[in-house]
């Protein structure tokens, strides 16, 4: 059974709510805090500014159920049982939501859940169906499904404020997980947020046009090229909507559209069709049509990030109006990284750099120091176990992940890990071959088992990744220590 650890947070006596705002595909190269050189993320910004952020966080596993499932438990893939999307979430094993209720809080989870099996541990749940829908999007909850007018990231922040305003048991600390849609594919900003950029050119990532020199055959069988692999049709709105018809053919058939109604179908259409226009008349090729996809892509998926910025403001606003903000430990993450253009690509699932990463800001005013900042290699098996210490809980020996909470209180921990374990499963999805691997500070190695190819990078000298050094001489001493490494993790965690 769970024990009560002395509880002694400097914010008062009481146990704190946990605010979870979690998104889909925000990469950290996209978050002011983490130094981005293509858009503003105040509200985010805010929460590191008044808390800490976490330099090197990473996910085991960088797809979205699978990241979930982690987070979920404290475990890697292969012991929670989600290795790839469309796999079922057991729902009856141990997670951190369910020992948090069973320790006295009220717990709810609103907006992506993507986990196939229905939620358990929450008192209240109103989730996306599948992947959701950005407009006018459709939820399912213990009472049915029902369908909202609006915009998805409004939507997600309307419900979670309504619970923690009206609806949950004000008697108890509670946990609210807040998860978006959006940044996920197919990049479909508000209203409002259309023309946003429009005029503007965004700084192009230095490996837009990497042509794969110096790593394996791997990389180079992927389908995830801003170039080769992004539709024209559907991801880059060529295929506007027309605003005379309810459903025209090419709506219907991808489904970009349907959901519309006609006014926000009308706001589409003058928002895109001139500019499509004018990409027409251009009449591009080569590396001119890969830089003004590059522009399409990067514009939309920032005016969507521009919405969760600003729904994130929304949540901190709300927390001060109700009081609630001084006993509350508020954190914005993301189920994984994401490819903004670097290597060309879109998409995720790599063990590189950028989509590794997984964001983390948190904010718990009197215990964690404002404006700190923590370089210890957390991953998404610390969630749990941490959420559990803040809760006053005791975290269970047979997590994977180690509580934080002594590194967001800026506490030093000497006896942190210094790598971590990474194994990506699925077969085939955008041409990503499975990958097992690890990351210390400085090195990375990846071994992709199927073909088996290894690649091994030194992060210092080459930190976008260009050059694998495996079977260079002159690392033979650190890929030894990683390939080592790499075992005793796998014997670590009990992975086959
Ligand atoms: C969809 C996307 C893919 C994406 C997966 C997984 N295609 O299938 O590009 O990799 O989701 O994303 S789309 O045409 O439907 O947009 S995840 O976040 O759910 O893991
Ligand atoms: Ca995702």
């Amino acid at each position: 059974m769970l024990t009560l650890i002395a509880f002694e947070a400097a914010a008062g006596s009481s146990r704190p709510n946990i605010v979870f705002i979690f998104s889909d595909d925000h990469a950290v190269n996209a978050i002011g805090a983490y130094g981005s050189r293509i858009n503003q993320t105040p509200n985010i910004d805010r929460i590191a500014r008044e808390g800490t952020i976490l330099l090197n966080n990473m996910c085991g596993n960088s797809i979205c159920g699978p990241s979930r499932a982690t987070v979920l438990t404290g475990l890697h893939s292969h012991a929670n049982g989600f290795k790839k999307n469309g796999d079922e979430f057991n729902g009856a094993q141990r997670t951190f939501p369910k020992l948090l209720q069973q320790g006295g809080y009220e717990t709810a989870v609103i907006g992506k859940w993507h986990l196939t099996s229905e939620p358990t541990g929450f008192d209240h749940w109103d989730v996306s169906t599948g992947q959701g829908s950005y407009y006018n999007p459709t939820f399912i909850s213990s009472e049915g499904r029902h369908r909202i007018f609006g915009y998805t990231t409004d939507i997600v922040t309307d419900l979670s404020i309504r619970w923690m305003q009206e609806e949950r048991d004000s008697e108890k600390p509670f946990l609210l997980m807040c998860q978006f849609k959006a940044p996920h594919r197919n990049w479909m900003p508000n209203i409002k947020y259309l023309n946003q950029y429009d005029g503007e050119q965004i700084p192009e990532p230095a490996t837009l046009l990497d042509n794969f020199e110096g790593r394996t055959s791997s990389i180079r069988k992927n389908s995830m090229m801003i170039g080769r692999h992004m539709r024209l049709m559907g991801d880059l709105q060529l295929d506007h909507p027309n605003p005379n018809n309810a459903y025209d053919v090419k709506s219907r058939k991808t489904d970009t559209y349907s959901r519309l109604s006609p006014e926000q179908r009308r706001q589409w259409y003058m928002a895109f069709a001139p500019k499509n226009a004018a990409f027409y008349e251009a009449n591009l090729e080569g590396e001119d049509l890969v830089r003004w996809k590059y522009q399409r892509y990067i514009k939309n998926y920032l005016r969507c990030i521009t919405s969760v910025d600003e729904n994130v403001g929304r949540i901190l606003d709300y927390l001060d109006w109700a009081g609630l903000a001084e006993n509350t430990l508020v954190i914005y993450s993301s189920d994984q990284g994401f490819y903004l253009g670097e290597h060309g690509f879109f998409d995720k699932r790599w063990m590189y750099e950028e989509s590794l990463r997984m964001p983390f800001v948190a904010r718990w005013p009197g215990v964690i120091p404002a404006g700190s900042k923590v370089s210890e290699i957390t991953q998404n098996i610390d969630f749990a176990p941490t959420f559990l210490e803040v809760a006053g809980l005791t975290p269970p020996d047979d997590m994977h992940g180690r509580s934080a909470l002594g590194l967001l209180r800026g506490e030093s921990a000497p006896d942190w890990r210094d790598s971590i374990y990474y194994h990506y499963y699925e077969e085939g999805g955008h041409g990503v071959a499975r990958h097992e691997g690890v990351r210390t500070d400085r090195y990375k190695l990846i071994h992709f088992y199927d073909v088996d190819e290894w690649e091994f990078y030194d992060l210092e000298q080459d930190p976008n990744e260009m050059m694998s050094r495996y079977g260079d001489p002159q690392y033979a001493a650190p890929i030894e220590a990683l390939r080592a490494e790499l075992d005793s993790l796998k014997s670590t965690y009990g992975v086959d």
